[in-house]
């Protein structure tokens, strides 16, 4: 049997971190897409030079030529341009709205049958224009946002308790940007909810407070540091997750920007929530019970998301 074939539509930063994993992961073979000549060639033959030393049998190409990407089982999508200091996300719409175009139309044409996870952003909007742009079905389209922003969250949580990452659980709901919506009451500590940790005197309110606050912040608190670009190697490991998800049918639940009807009240819309990802793409959303103050802010965040359309389709007539 042949191995997958995993085509990452962008070599930058991220897509050279993807495709690093996926060699390490021996998830499948990859081909590298980018515009830049020489870029995806280039990551890709250095990719393949480092797998003697870790001992990864995985192909590994450039191209600049969609014909490249033809019957890939997973195509991974960061092409476009990321945020500099001071930018935010939606400061991207416009330009990286044309990408997906491009990037829509060629998946479509070579690759009509790929599991598709979109990274670029302003996510929740991207995805929903790349689904439009590429014709694929819904299920088989998904945008990476909540693994990302739940492991930021998981990560200063375990900090905060000083134990494990592998015993912290969160979730983070809504659109990827400063209205997400990290949910406390879902997120546990060994399966203890946090607000039956803030009693047990483990923490204090003040400090999940300033925690989840530094999680709606965690894109630009690297963007700040880095100053030349945005987070590359947790986006990657989280689109890895999801991927890997799909082509082990491993039935994970993960936090996506997923395509929801009838749940959440929403009637087909891309936002983030709880999904189970198998070999079917996303085979179920997960609609979880939550309270008056918890549904305002994913409405919000939800709102938020619908702006960020309609500006897309104020911008491409197409997209109506
Ligand atoms: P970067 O290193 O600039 O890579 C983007 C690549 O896209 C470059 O190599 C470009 O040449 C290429 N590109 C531009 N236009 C096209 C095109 N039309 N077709 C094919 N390739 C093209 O950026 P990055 O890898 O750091 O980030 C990629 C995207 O991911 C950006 O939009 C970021 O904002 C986004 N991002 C999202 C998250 C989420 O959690 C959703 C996190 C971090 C970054």
């Amino acid at each position: 049997m042949s191995r997958p074939k995993i085509a990452l539509i962008g070599a930058g930063q991220i897509g050279g971190t993807l495709a690093h994993l996926v060699g390490l992961k021996e998830l499948g073979d990859v081909v590298l897409f980018d515009i830049a000549e020489g870029t995806p060639q280039g990551k890709a033959l250095d990719i393949a030079e480092s797998s003697p030393v870790d001992g990864f049998d995985a192909a590994m190409s450039g191209a600049n030529d969609y014909s490249a990407i033809a019957g890939a089982d997973v195509c991974i999508v960061t092409a476009g341009v990321p945020r500099k200091p001071g930018m935010s996300r939606d400061d991207l719409l416009g330009i990286n709205l044309k990408v997906m175009k491009s990037v829509g139309e060629g998946i479509a044409a070579h690759a009509p049958d790929a599991f598709v996870i979109c990274i670029t952003n302003p996510l929740d909007a991207m995805v929903w224009a790349l689904q439009k742009f590429s014709g694929l079905p819904k299920e088989k389209v998904v945008g990476m946002a909540g693994v990302l922003d739940s492991a930021r969250f998981r990560y200063f949580l375990a900090e905060e308790f000083k134990v494990s990452i592998k015993d912290v659980s969160a979730f983070v709901l809504g659109g990827h940007g400063d209205t997400m919506v990290p949910l406390t009451r879902y997120s546990t500590v060994a399966g203890i909810p946090l607000p039956d940790l803030v009693e047990m005197g483990w923490s204090t309110q003040d400090k999940i407070d300033a925690i989840v606050q530094r999680t709606r912040d965690g894109g630009a608190e690297i963007v700040g540091l880095l100053k030349t670009g945005s987070a590359f190697y947790a986006p990657a490991a989280s689109a890895v997750s999801m991927a890997e998800s799909y082509l082990k049918d491993q039935k994970r639940v993960l936090p996506c920007a997923a395509f929801v009807d009838g749940a959440y009240g929403l009637d087909g819309f891309y936002v983030g929530v709880p999904t189970v990802i198998g070999a079917a793409g996303i085979e179920k959303v997960v609609e979880i019970k939550l309270d008056k103050a918890e549904k305002a802010m994913l409405d919000k965040s939800i709102d938020a998301v619908k702006g960020l359309v309609e500006a897309c389709k104020g911008i491409d007539p197409s997209l109506n």
